[in-house]
Formats: C-alpha cells, sequence, structure tokens
C-alpha cells in the first residue's frame, strides 16, 4: 500500500512494504527520485538493530506541534512500533504551500525499560550505491534525470573547510596530514572516501548533471539535533545519494524522545541566478533571521553597511609574536590615516593570553592586561575587538591542571586531540555538557565583552566543542552539544555584542554569529607552505594560503547575508609577501564582490601608497551577494556577476579570473555571465582602467597574468546620451556618483566617497566638453578615446561635477 499527496511541483509517494518513498517532479525532464530507502539504526548491549525492518506503518495524527513542518504544507505522520527493544518512530514527510523544497524528518521514542545507543538515521538512500544494490524483494531504486554526466557540490563542516564541485573523473580532497589537522578537517560521521568518483559532504550537497543543467539539491534546514553528512557515488550507469543524521550513539532513555532536524529535497536549474537561494532562505526562516534578506536583484549598495566589519586585525603581520606596542602603534597609525582609511575596527588576535584556556592571564607583551588596551583603541575613536578560543584548551595551561575533568576525553580515558595550532602545539577541548565548564567558557566572553570592553569578539576553534569523545553527559548528540555551548557564548556576550564565529561548524551557527569566517585563512603565500616546503601540503585543502582562501571565498559567496556576514579573512596588501600584485588584486576583487568583511592586516605605518589606493577602492563596501555562473562547472569558479543600479543607471560588474600558472589569453564572453549576447555596451576594466566598446558580446583579454583577474564594469550604450563608463576611485566603478542630471547640452553629478582620495574617472559624452569644473574650479580633461574624456579630480570626500559640451556638428 502507499501513502501519496502532491502538489504543482512534486509527487511524493511512500511505499510502506520496503519502506521506500519517491519524490517525482511534475516536469518530466527535471530530477526526481524512485524507491529512495529510510533506515535507522541503533545499539543495545553490543548488539545493532534496524527498528524499520519490519516495520508495519500507520498513519498517524501529528503527534506534537514541534514537530510540524515549518509553514503551511500538506503532510503525513508514519508510525511503526515500538519493536521488541520498545523504540518507536516516526516519519513526518511534508510539501509545504509556499516553498519549492520537500522536507521530511524522523522521530524516536524510547518506551521499553532500557536505555538504547543512536548510531544512524539514514533519510535518504537513492540511486546507484552500495546497499542499494542487492538483489532482494525491495525494488530498485533510482535517481532519475542526473545520469549522463553527475556532479556533486560538496560543503565543508566547518568555516575553514573546502567547499566546491567534483565531477565523476575526481577524488575527494583529503587531508594528508592525519592528526595534525583530522580534528578541524572532518566531521568524525561524514567519510572521507578514497575512490574515483565518489564524495561527501556535511549538511547539504548538490548532485546535479552540467550537460543537462539541473540538480538536486539534498540537506538539512538546520544542525541543532544532529550532524547530517551526505555521501555520493558519481558512477556510471547512474549516480547514488545518501542522506543521514548522525547519532553519535548518543544514549536514548526509556521515555526520551529524539528528532531529527527538517531534511528537505529540491529541483534546481545549475543556470539559476541564485540556484542555492530558496534552501538557503528556508533554513534562515527556520532560524528566525529571515529579516536580513537582502531586496532585489539588482542591489543599491547595503542599507545596513554598519553590520559589515571593515578594520584591521593583528593576526596576519604578527601572528602570536603580537605586542601590546604592536597594537598601540597600529590603532595610532589608523588614526593618522583616517582621513584617507576609513577602518572601524581594530581586532586584537591570537598572541595575548597566557595560555589557551588561561584566558584571565596575559603574556608578558600586554603588561597592563586586556582592559587598557580596550580603553585605547575605543579612545582613538575604533571598536576594540579581541580573539578568544573558548572551547580549546592547551595542555599546559593552569586549566588542564586545576580541572582535568572538565577536559574532553575519548577511548581508554584518553584526552581527545583537537587539532594543532597556530602555538605549534596540539589542543584539547572542553566537555561542553559539564555545567562548570561551560560556564567558564561563557565568563570568558562575559568579562572580554562586559568587564575588558570588547563589543566585537572573534570566537575561535569552535569545531571543537563538537568533537567525538565520551561526555559527562552521553544522552546528547555532538551537534546539540555544540549548538547549546553556542547559545550559551552568545548569552553571555548579550545581544549588543558583535560575535564572528570561526572554525565553526556553519549549521550549528546560524543565528547566533554574524559575522562568519567562510573559508581558511589567507596567507602570505599563494599555495600553502609550511616553513619553506611546499611538497606533500601543497593541496592541502584547508590549510592557510591565499589560493584556498579565495576558493572558498566564491564558492561560499551564496551564504552571504542569508546565514550571516560572510567574514572572507583580511585583504593582505603589504610587499614584503610572495604574492603578486595580480594575486592580490584578485583577493581584493573576490572579496569585494562578495560583499562581506573588508579588514586589513598589514603594518598600518608601512603601507606603500599604491597598495593603499587598493583599499580605498574598497571602502565602502557594496554589501551584496554576486551570482556564480559556473559555480557547478569549474572547482574553482572564474566567473562572478554583480548587478548594480544607482542615480547613473544599471550597470554589470564582471570579474573573471585565470586561475592557471601561466599567463592566458581568454574570451570574456558576456553569455558566460548569464547576459544577452547582442547589446553593444561599454566595459572599463578597473585594475588597467582600460576602456573597450563592446560589439559582440565577447572581449579578447590578452595575457592575463597568473592568478591574476580581469574586473569590467559593463553598461548598455545609449547612443547620444552622456554615460558614466567608471573610475578608479571605487571598485564598483559606479557607486561613487550621486545626483546624475544630464541635459541636453550639459551634465551635472556628485562624487561621494568616505576619504580624500584621487584618481580618474571616465565619461562617454555626445560632443567634445567646452567647460568643465569641479565644484568651481576648471576641471581639466583628455580625450580617451572615441566619444570618450577622462577627467582626473581630487576630492576630499565629495565634489559637483559639471559639464557642458555643444551641439556635435553635423
Ligand atoms: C589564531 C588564528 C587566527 C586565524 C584563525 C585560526 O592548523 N591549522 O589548520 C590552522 C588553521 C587556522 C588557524 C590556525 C591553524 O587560524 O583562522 O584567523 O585567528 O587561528 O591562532
Amino acid at each position: 500500500m502507499a501513502f501519496s499527496f502532491e502538489n504543482h511541483r512534486y509527487q511524493f509517494s511512500f511505499f510502506q512494504e520496503h519502506n521506500t518513498w519517491s519524490l517525482i517532479a511534475a516536469e518530466s525532464t527535471a530530477p526526481g527520485l524512485q524507491n529512495a530507502r529510510i533506515q535507522v539504526t541503533y545499539r543495545r548491549g553490543g548488539d545493532r538493530f534496524y527498528p524499520l525492518k519490519h516495520a508495519n506503518w500507520v498513519a498517524s495524527k501529528d503527534p506534537s506541534p514541534d514537530t510540524a513542518p515549518p509553514g503551511e504544507a500538506m503532510h503525513i505522520t508514519l508510525e511503526t512500533g515500538p519493536d521488541a527493544n520498545g523504540i518507536l518512530c516516526h516519519l513526518h514527510f511534508a510539501l509545504p504551500a509556499d516553498s519549492p523544497l520537500f522536507f521530511w524528518r524522523v522521530g524516536l521514542e524510547n518506551r521499553g525499560r532500557q536505555s538504547v545507543q543512536v548510531d544512524r538515521i539514514e533519510l535518504l538512500r537513492a540511486g546507484h550505491c552500495p546497499g542499494n544494490s542487492q538483489a532482494g524483494q525491495a525494488p530498485a531504486s533510482q535517481l532519475l534525470g542526473l545520469a549522463k554526466q553527475p556532479a556533486f557540490f560538496s560543503n565543508g563542516w566547518q568555516s575553514w573547510n573546502y567547499t566546491g564541485v567534483f565531477d565523476a573523473q575526481e577524488k575527494f580532497i583529503r587531508t594528508r596530514l592525519g592528526p595534525f589537522t583530522a580534528p578541524m578537517r572532518v566531521n568524525a560521521g561524514t567519510p572521507q572516501p578514497k575512490e574515483k568518483g565518489h564524495f561527501a559532504s556535511d549538511m547539504f550537497g548538490v548532485l546535479g548533471d552540467p550537460s543537462q543543467r539541473v540538480g538536486i539539491l539534498a540537506g538539512f534546514l538546520s544542525q541543532k539535533q544532529h550532524f547530517g553528512s551526505l555521501e555520493a557515488w558519481l558512477r556510471p550507469p547512474e549516480p547514488g545519494l545518501c542522506l543521514w543524521a548522525n547519532g553519535d550513539l548518543t544514549r536514548l532513555d526509556p521515555g526520551a524522545t529524539m528528532l531529527t532536524d527538517w531534511a528537505c529535497l529540491y529541483v534546481l536549474r545549475l543556470d539559476d541566478p541564485d540556484p542555492l537561494g530558496p534552501y538557503l532562505e528556508a533554513a534562515a526562516r527556520l532560524h528566525g533571521i529571515q529579516d536580513k534578506l537582502p531586496p532585489s536583484q539588482f542591489g543599491s549598495p547595503d542599507q545596513d553597511e554598519a553590520a559589515i566589519p571593515v578594520g584591521w586585525c593583528s593576526w596576519y603581520q604578527f601572528f602570536t609574536q603580537v605586542t601590546a606596542e604592536d597594537i598601540r602603534r597600529n590603532t595610532q597609525s589608523a588614526a593618522d590615516l583616517r582621513h584617507q582609511l576609513p577602518l572601524e575596527l581594530i581586532q586584537i588576535d591570537d598572541g595575548f593570553e597566557a595560555y589557551v584556556g588561561d584566558w584571565f592571564e596575559c603574556l608578558p607583551t600586554f603588561p597592563n592586561g586586556m582592559a587598557p588596551q580596550a580603553t585605547e583603541i575605543r579612545r582613538a575613536g575604533f571598536t576594540p575587538g579581541l580573539w578568544l578560543a573558548p572551547f580549546i584548551v592547551d595542555p599546559r595551561s593552569r586549566l588542564a591542571h586545576e580541572h582535568p575533568d572538565w577536559i574532553l576525553h575519548g577511548r581508554f580515558n584518553r584526552l581527545v586531540n583537537a587539532g594543532f595550532n597556530s602555538w605549534g602545539r596540539f589542543a584539547n577541548a572542553l566537555d561542553l555538557t559539564r555545567p562548570e565548564a561551560l560556564d567558564y567558557a561563557c565568563q570568558v566572553v562575559d568579562q572580554a565583552a562586559h568587564e575588558w570592553g570588547y563589543p566585537y569578539l572573534k570566537l575561535d576553534f569552535l569545531y571543537a566543542g563538537a568533537l567525538p569523545g565520551r561526555r559527562y553527559n552521553p544522552s546528547l548528540t555532538r551537534a546539540q552539544t555544540l549548538r547549546q555551548g553556542l547559545q550559551a557564548l552568545r548569552q553571555a556576550a548579550g545581544e549588543e555584542t558583535t560575535l564572528l564565529g570561526c572554525g565553526c561548524p556553519l549549521g550549528s551557527a546560524i543565528g547566533l554569529f554574524s559575522p562568519m569566517r567562510i573559508g581558511p585563512d589567507v596567507s602570505e603565500d599563494w599555495e600553502p607552505v609550511f616553513k619553506g616546503v611546499r611538497i606533500f601540503i601543497k593541496q592541502e585543502p584547508d590549510y592557510p594560503s591565499t589560493r584556498n582562501a579565495i576558493h572558498n571565498i566564491l564558492t561560499r559567496a551564496p551564504l552571504h547575508r542569508r546565514w550571516w556576514i560572510n567574514d572572507p579573512d583580511p585583504l593582505l596588501l603589504r610587499n614584503e609577501t610572495r604574492l603578486s600584485l595580480a594575486e592580490v588584486q584578485s583577493l581584493a576583487t573576490a572579496i569585494a564582490l562578495t560583499g562581506g568583511s573588508c579588514l586589513l592586516s598589514d603594518d598600518l605605518s608601512r603601507l606603500p601608497q599604491d597598495r593603499l589606493r587598493i583599499v580605498q577602492a574598497l571602502l565602502p563596501v557594496i554589501g551584496l551577494r554576486p551570482q556564480i555562473p559556473d559555480w557547478f562547472d569549474a572547482a574553482t569558479p572564474a566567473h562572478l556577476r554583480l548587478d548594480l543600479e544607482n542615480t547613473s543607471g544599471k550597470w554589470h560588474l564582471l570579474a573573471l579570473f585565470n586561475w592557471r600558472d601561466q599567463p592566458a589569453d581568454l574570451s570574456l564572453r558576456l553569455e558566460d555571465f548569464g547576459l544577452a549576447a547582442g547589446f553593444p555596451a561599454w566595459g572599463r576594466e578597473f585594475w588597467t582602467g582600460e576602456t573597450h566598446y563592446i560589439e559582440s558580446g565577447a572581449l579578447d583579454v590578452h595575457q592575463l597574468g597568473p592568478h591574476g583577474v580581469y574586473l569590467l564594469a559593463v553598461r548598455p550604450h545609449h547612443p547620444g546620451l552622456p554615460q558614466y563608463l567608471g573610475s578608479d576611485l571605487h571598485i564598483s566603478q559606479g557607486l561613487e556618483v550621486m545626483q546624475w542630471q544630464p541635459a541636453a547640452h550639459a551634465l551635472a553629478f556628485r562624487l561621494e566617497r568616505p576619504m580624500s582620495q584621487s584618481g580618474s574617472l571616465e565619461l562617454s559624452l555626445p560632443a567634445r566638453p567646452d567647460e568643465a569644473f569641479f565644484d568651481d574650479a576648471p576641471l581639466e580633461w583628455e580625450q580617451s578615446g572615441e566619444g570618450r574624456y577622462r577627467f582626473s579630480v581630487a576630492l576630499e570626500q565629495r565634489a559637483s561635477i559639471r559639464i557642458s559640451w555643444q551641439t556635435p556638428a553635423r
């Protein structure tokens, strides 16, 4: 017998004799799945049990309101059991009225007299994959519409972890550094496949087919109950997909219940301008943060710019060697530079604390403690920020010696390894289910925020709260433990404190943190290097390096202003790094076009003028989320598109990156950015200042440097009208313009910048100007091409420009 329902998008059926279900899209060519399995595993004593194996399903009334689907929906609840151990299972399936997603979740209840340990709640096993291929009674499972050329978009567990697409010929990217980084990189429970064409992901993933331009997203809307994992097989004849909630062998006591987070499926088009949007927004809504969602596609700069941090961080110049004097000197430099570089935040990073864990004792390099430091920063007119890693503990710390029972232990009562850290040591983790341990972490945050005076806290290495181990309270999953720990920190910090999450499992942080680090650390090198040695770690996906940072800045751009403000890590500007100018420009472009925080981390007193100009052009931050047209076609996307609009009109900002190690001749094709090919347009490249007329929808880019970027402002040509073509004042090449007033023989507009700045701008005019004024002084100009004129300006924040011309001679 089958239970089924449908809406205009999907038809859902559950076949009770085999515990399988199908979701078929109404559109015949769209992907779908047939006879997906559902399975639960728990243990009791040494034995494993599968309570759904001989399930006898009955439709039941929804047992409680908190299991009801979000929003208005068609839904059904099925119940089976109790089994011989007293375990009862519920399945909840829902088709919402106002969302293109399909939702389902699983509930367990222990009505027996003994505890059991929940191992794995598999919500989906579909297509061609192990466990589904065995011949037997159950009908074959199929993933429809994705078999031609399957590829998989994998999301990493926490801030630093690699996120990107893999094709069937590739292998999953795994760390080779074993116990050094595995705790930071691998969510216990998510496999790390070795064979070609076999991949894994955390929380959500997309199985797609680039040849058909369609895909199916599977994932969880939250990670409050369990960490969710996915596995994908891209082998012929057909791909396979599995989605499960990790039970972590959590104890389910008599009378206790366990309910998974909502899982969801969503059929998408790879070329949709915002393919992940409906999923990310559904998750945001479930966490009560939908109000932060930005407005339309064609955006003007962020109205709520203040929410996006702009400032300086000590880490990438001083690392653990930082001193109070370095902070003082840089605060002073930031104050001296203010009229040229309006920063707001001065954030002290790792290196002040006696030991990680002993947060109330400072190193001799911070002789006065952290409170006076905050006062100095505030007096200089900046927001003081401070780094803390409240969930990890240095084994040499006083904390570790005085409270060994607060530290997470694992098998054979050994300390759990929390990874190799910046101070050249392995760290341990707090057991957050020990009330005293969590209280201590909260006290640290409370004291930093309210007694030392830091309204901005960077909370780092947060994954350590969710490492596998034997916890004081064994009836909480790792995800529940971490979520409760993060909630407690949020409460201790108070709503008025800005919390930046770092090294943090993404799903656990939604609604609690803003901003959130979404990639590996930047570094002075393009590729990972350890003490000058490249071999072996060059391909490490999460290891600090500018290449790795940019990769995730691009692949995780869709999260920005959905779940939080993305933190891309700082722009490194100084000449003394091993980054080429092209690489610095690529990092600057990636940061600016993805809309997140804009931080610097160079010694500000030594920043050369030409490098200062780069960050000037990034302020104010644009703040918007771009489109990534090739998000499913390249490991590291090479295309970004941002649609902008203001008084001067509408334009497109298009970035084309060269990720090769050699210079490349590229073709920038408007079509590749999802733009109609045909319209004649002006294109001004930001980094070179070159302007081109684009007639046939494409532009040849000659010898773009290795790891470099071509950043074009494209404006449809309006013959006969004056047009702004761009400038070197702001990277948007237009958001600096206010009050654009064209008239028959004249043009007036204003420029507004948050600083004093000089540069040049370019206009297309119907005729050669005969008069031009900057405020009331004559303004020099030169012809830069046919119908194009370049004006050099030096402004103190704002200026009015007036230009007039005669009717062109016929
Ligand atoms: C301070 C730093 C900075 C930085 C953080 C974090 O070994 N690792 O893989 C590793 C990764 C990141 C890391 C340190 C070590 O950096 O991201 O911004 O705050 O801690 O210690």
